[in-house]
C-alpha cells in the first residue's frame, strides 16, 4: 500500500518541492502526490512546477491562481511572463484542458481536501459556491456569506473554527491563508506555511498521519 502526500501551495517554488519529496522519501512508483493548488505564481519557476505534475500525471486541485492563468488561457491576447512560460513549455491546449479538468474538491474515505474554504452554511459541503473553495477565508455567521478578506467587517470569524467536519471524522485540509505556523480547528488543517515569502513548505503524509515541513530557500520577504 503506498502513501498519500498532501502539499500546501508550492506557489511556483520548485526547489523546495523536490527537496519536501525528499524528505518524505517520496516514491512516485507506490505513493500519491496531491496538491492543493496554487501551482503557479509568486515564486521563481511556474513552468517547471506546472510540467512536473503534468508529466507525472499527479493530483492537483484548483486554486486562485492556477484558475487566473486558465482564465488568462481561456480569454486570449497577449499572455503575462509566468503564463507564457508554462504555454511554451507544455503547450497551450494541453495546458489549458488540464488547468480545465482540476477539481475543486476532494471528497475520499481518508480525508476532505479543497484550496480555500468550504461553507459552513451548507449541510452539503460540496454546494459551496466555487469562489468560497478558490479564494474564501473568513465566513459571517449573520450573513452567511464568505469573504476572501476581512476588510473592516465585523464579527466574521475564519470559515474553518465555524464549519462541523472540522469536528468530523475525517481530516479536513485546506491551503490559502498562509501563516508562519499551521492553522488548525479540529480535523482542518491549513497546509499553507508561506513557502514563497521565505516561510515553510508543508505536507501531511496519511495514513501516517505524520507533518513533514522544509524550510524555504528564499529571503524573507514581508511579513505574513
Ligand atoms: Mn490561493
Amino acid at each position: 500500500m503506498g502513501r498519500t502526500v498532501i502539499i500546501g501551495d508550492i506557489h511556483a517554488c520548485l526547489d523546495e518541492l523536490k527537496d519536501l519529496l525528499r524528505l518524505c522519501s517520496f516514491d512516485a512508483s507506490c505513493d500519491r502526490l496531491i496538491s492543493l493548488g496554487d501551482l503557479v505564481h509568486k515564486g521563481p519557476d511556474s513552468a517547471s512546477v506546472v510540467e512536473f505534475f503534468i508529466t507525472g500525471g499527479h493530483q492537483a486541485l484548483l486554486g486562485n491562481h492556477d484558475d487566473a492563468m486558465l482564465q488568462a488561457l481561456i480569454h486570449g491576447g497577449e499572455l503575462y511572463p509566468e503564463a507564457a512560460a508554462c504555454v511554451q513549455r507544455i503547450g497551450l491546449e494541453r495546458l489549458r484542458n488540464w488547468l480545465a479538468s482540476r477539481p475543486l474538491y476532494l471528497d475520499e474515505p481518508e480525508f476532505i481536501a479543497v484550496h480555500a474554504a468550504l461553507d459552513p452554511g451548507q449541510a452539503d459541503f460540496r454546494q459551496t459556491s466555487r469562489k468560497a473553495m478558490l479564494s474564501g477565508r473568513w465566513y459571517d455567521p449573520v450573513s452567511g456569506k464568505i469573504h476572501a478578506k476581512a476588510g473592516d467587517r465585523k464579527g466574521l470569524r475564519p470559515w474553518f473554527q465555524c464549519h462541523p467536519l472540522a469536528q468530523g471524522e475525517r481530516p479536513l485540509f485546506f491551503g490559502h491563508w498562509a501563516g508562519k505556523e499551521l492553522r488548525r480547528h479540529g480535523q482542518a488543517v491549513c497546509l499553507d506555511t508561506g513557502c514563497c515569502y521565505g516561510g515553510r513548505l508543508s505536507a501531511w503524509i496519511l495514513p501516517e498521519q505524520r507533518l513533514v515541513q522544509i524550510p524555504s530557500r528564499r529571503p524573507r520577504q514581508y511579513d505574513y
